[in-house]
């Protein structure tokens, strides 16, 4: 199939799920069309089924906000007629589902009919489309979309919840390429540069937005370090950063807290790391989580929203109430102060992460394009 991606090509979880899905199609003999602002940052071009498509929004005094749907919808319209693309797959509805429905409104007057699939990432219904300023524009294109997926169970009811939704969503959850985490390469050396041989690490990955509750993370794993000796690397930015490092100092850890910002050496530093942080106020799914979970790293999160549908409490780690603290430090402290215990969650993690994995996954996208272009 000769299918169109377009996605945030930024560090969030929904660019990196649309990106490896496009690079796993292509692996798998379709022509991808990766159609966005700039190039994803996990996109390598080195597949002869791949490409990216540019959309530039040119800049003009009068725009107070630059038409950025517009010229999407358009580039969509032109690379479809360009490399008879069969299939659009927006991910995060906002604006994408949008400026792909117009782009298939343009082309079915030029005689193309052309299916659009969305899927639905999180932020997209929880916290943003679900504004009152974007509701309408968003419930429209989500019911006027040819498929409809969402990332979890707690997604797909959260959507119906929110939104006026006439149609039927589809649960395809997000994967993981395990394969792919066994070829890491672990010295003692590299370890060294982040904790002494007794120290355990702990781990947080995310955009460090307010939804992440980044001083639970900072707070966790203050009281971890009172009982177990333990370092915390902190991976990624955003406006949560800063207050988290001015927290470390008010606390003294500074010298046990690393800040990395963004990097795309995360692999790396989940195969050194013990345990991984996730107490967010809500997650749709928790792609950081999984990622964890695929390198034998256990997780402590919140139970909120679709987390419970990835972090089987008890088993590839434990889940707390959204701002308990105590009790998530109490469980991850249970976790890191038993070499044996520890040495069972890794394991455990990596056979829950398995039933994530890419292999299992992609078929059900592959059957759901299929059976979308059959109805056109
Ligand atoms: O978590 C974020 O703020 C980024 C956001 C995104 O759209 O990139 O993540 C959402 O989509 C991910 C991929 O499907 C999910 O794993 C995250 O749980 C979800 N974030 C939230 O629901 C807060």
């Amino acid at each position: 199939m000769k299918i169109a991606i377009v996605c945030y090509p930024t560090f969030g979880g929904s660019g990196v799920v649309a990106t490896e899905l496009g690079l796993e199609l292509a692996r798998r003999g379709h022509e991808i069309h990766f159609i966005t602002y700039s190039q994803p940052v996990r996109l390598a071009l080195l597949n002869p089924n791949v490409h990216f498509h540019e959309v530039h929004v040119p800049e003009y005094p009068l725009f107070h906000y630059q038409p950025y749907e517009l010229a999407l919808s358009s580039k969509l319209v032109d690379m479809v007629k360009l490399h008879n693309i069969e299939l659009l797959h927006v991910h995060y509805a906002i604006p994408h589902a949008y400026a792909g429905y117009m782009a298939k409104k343009m082309l079915k007057e030029q005689g193309i009919r052309i299916p659009m699939v969305t899927t639905l990432h999180g932020t997209d219904i929880t916290l943003v489309g679900n504004h009152p300023f974007y509701k309408p524009a968003v419930s429209f294109s989500i019911n006027h979309s040819d498929m409809v997926t969402s990332v979890s169970q707690n997604l797909k009811e959260e959507t119906y919840r929110l939104f006026d939704i006439n149609r039927d969503i589809t649960v395809i959850p997000n994967f993981i390429e395990v394969e792919k985490n066994k070829n890491e390469i672990t010295t003692p050396c590299e370890r060294s540069m982040m904790a002494t041989e007794r120290e355990k690490i702990i781990t947080h990955i995310s955009n460090f937005r307010k939804v992440k509750r980044i001083p639970d993370v900072v707070k966790i794993f203050d009281e971890i370090r009172k009982t177990v000796p333990a370092r915390l690397m902190m991976v990624g930015d955003g406006p949560e950063r800063e207050p988290a490092e001015k927290l470390c100092r008010d606390l003294g850890i500074s010298d046990k807290v690393i800040f990395f910002g963004n990097s795309n050496e995360i692999n790396q530093i989940l195969s050194y790391s013990d345990l991984f942080l996730l107490p967010s106020e809500t997650e749709s799914f928790g792609l950081a989580a999984l990622e964890a979970m695929a390198c034998g790293v256990p997780v402590i999160s919140t139970n909120s929203g679709g987390l419970p549908e990835v972090n089987e409490d008890g088993i590839s780690g434990y889940m707390g109430n959204v701002g308990d603290v105590q009790d998530m430090a109490a469980k991850a402290v249970s976790i890191l102060s038993d070499d044996d215990v520890l040495c069972r969650f890794k394991r455990d993690a990596l056979s829950v992460a398995q039933k994530f994995d890419i292999q299992n996954i992609l078929p059900l996208y592959e059957n759901l394009y299929r059976k979308a272009l059959k109805q056109q």
